[in-house]
C-alpha cells in the first residue's frame, strides 16, 4: 500500500523554540517512521515580514540544523528550503486566483501579525495562507503536522483545494488533514499566557530556545510568570490559572505523562518546587538537541548538500504537479 504523504514547514525567522518543537517538530520526527515526509524551511513565508538577507541566509542553515538535531533524517525525509523549488511560488499565484478575498479576511493570524498598522503590512503577509496552501497541495499531502495556530490555514487550504476541483471539474487535489499534537497544541509565552510562544516576541524570556544553555533555561523557568498559590489539586483550576496550565502542559508533553497525572504528582506543592523539576525535564530535552545543533551547524557543506539533495527530490515531484495544473488551467499548448 502507498504510504501517506506528509508535508510541513517552519519559517527561518530565528532560532527554534520549545513551542516549535512540542507543537510541530516532535510529530515531524515520529511521522518519518511510517509516512513519506517532506519538511521545508519556508523562507518565502519568512519574507512576508522584512528579513535582513544575511540573517535570513544564516537562519535557513540554522533551522535546517535544528531539524536534523531534533531527529529528522535526510535518508528518511526530504528536507529542503522553499525558495529553491520554484513550484511553490508558481502554484501560489494560481491559487491566489482561486482563493476569495472574503476567505482571507477571516484569517486571524494576519490580524494578529499586521496589528493596528494593517495598511503597512505586506501583501505577502495577507496572502501567506495561500502560499501555505500551495506548499501542501503541490505534493498532494494527506497529512500536515502543525501547531494549533495553523488550524485555520489548513481549513483554508481545504477550501481552496475544493474550489479548484469544482472550477476545473476534476477531483485533482486531495483535501489534507492537520495533525495537531493533542498534548501541546499551543505552547504559550512564559511571560504572558495569552500569547503563544513565538520567535518574534520582543522578550527573550518568553521562549525557551532549542539552543539555550542549561543556565538560560533555568533562568527563564525561574522568571516564568506564575501566581502566588500552590500547585493545583485538580484540572478544574487550570482555566483560572493560565500560566500554571502552560507550565504543566510543557511538563506533560516532555515527560509523556498526561496532565491529570502531573497534577496528582505535584498536588498542593510549592510552585518553586514544580519549577525546579520542570527545569530538569526541559534541560533533559534541550541539552542534547542544543549540542547536536552546534555540531551540525559547524558543517556548512553538509547542511548545503542536505538542502540541495532535498530540493532536487522535491523539484521532481513539484514539476509533475505544475505540469498537470498548467494543463488543467489551459496553459499548455499541445
Ligand atoms: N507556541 C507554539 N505552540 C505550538 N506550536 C507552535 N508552532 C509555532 N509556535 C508554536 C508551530 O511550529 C511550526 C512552525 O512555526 P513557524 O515558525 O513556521 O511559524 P509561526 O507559527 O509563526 O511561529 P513563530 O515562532 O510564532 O514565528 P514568528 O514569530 O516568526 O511568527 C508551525 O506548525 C506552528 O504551528
Amino acid at each position: 500500500m502507498k504510504k501517506e504523504l506528509v508535508f510541513s514547514g517552519v519559517q527561518p525567522t530565528g532560532n527554534l523554540h520549545l513551542g516549535n518543537y512540542l507543537g510541530a517538530l516532535k510529530n515531524f520526527v515520529s511521522l518519518q517512521k511510517s509516512k513519506s515526509c517532506l519538511y521545508c524551511v519556508v523562507d518565502l513565508h519568512a519574507i512576508t515580514t522584512f528579513q535582513n538577507p544575511k540573517e535570513l541566509n544564516s537562519n535557513i542553515l540554522e533551522t535546517t540544523a535544528g531539524f536534523l538535531a531534533s531527529g529528522l533524517d535526510s535518508n528518511k525525509s526530504i528536507i529542503f528550503n522553499q525558495s529553491s523549488v520554484s513550484g511553490h511560488a508558481e502554484l501560489a499565484w494560481i491559487l491566489n486566483c482561486v482563493c476569495r478575498v472574503g476567505w482571507l479576511n477571516r484569517m486571524t493570524q494576519f490580524k494578529d501579525k499586521a496589528g493596528k498598522n494593517r495598511d503597512n503590512a505586506s501583501l505577502g503577509l495577507y496572502a501567506y495562507p495561500v502560499l501555505m496552501a500551495a506548499d501542501i497541495l503541490l505534493y498532494h499531502a494527506d497529512k500536515v503536522p502543525v501547531g494549533d495556530d495553523q488550524k485555520q490555514h489548513l481549513e483554508l487550504t481545504r477550501d481552496i483545494a475544493h474550489k479548484f476541483n469544482t472550477d476545473y471539474n476534476h477531483e485533482y487535489f486531495k483535501l489534507p488533514d492537520p495533525i495537531i499534537n493533542k498534548d501541546a497544541p499551543r505552547i504559550m509565552s512564559l511571560r504572558d499566557a495569552n500569547n503563544k510562544m513565538s520567535k518574534s516576541d520582543v522578550s527573550k524570556y518568553s521562549r525557551i530556545l532549542l539552543t539555550d544553555s542549561n543556565d538560560e533555561i533555568s533562568t527563564k523557568i525561574s522568571k516564568a510568570k506564575s501566581d502566588s498559590l500552590k500547585m493545583p489539586s485538580s484540572s478544574d483550576e487550570l482555566s483560572e490559572r493560565p500560566e500554571i496550565n502552560n507550565l504543566i502542559t510543557i511538563y506533560s508533553s516532555i515527560s509523556n505523562i498526561d496532565k491529570d497525572s502531573v497534577i496528582n504528582l505535584f498536588c498542593d506543592k510549592e510552585i518553586s518546587f514544580f519549577k525546579s523539576e520542570l527545569k530538569d525535564i526541559v534541560i533533559s530535552l534541550v541539552e542534547p538537541i542544543s549540542s547536536n545543533i552546534n555540531e551540525i551547524k559547524s558543517d556548512i557543506s553538509f547542511l548545503k548538500t542536505t538542502l540541495e539533495d532535498g530540493a532536487m527530490q522535491a523539484t521532481e515531484r513539484a514539476r509533475k504537479t505544475i505540469d498537470e495544473v498548467n494543463k488543467l488551467m489551459g496553459f499548455s499548448i499541445d
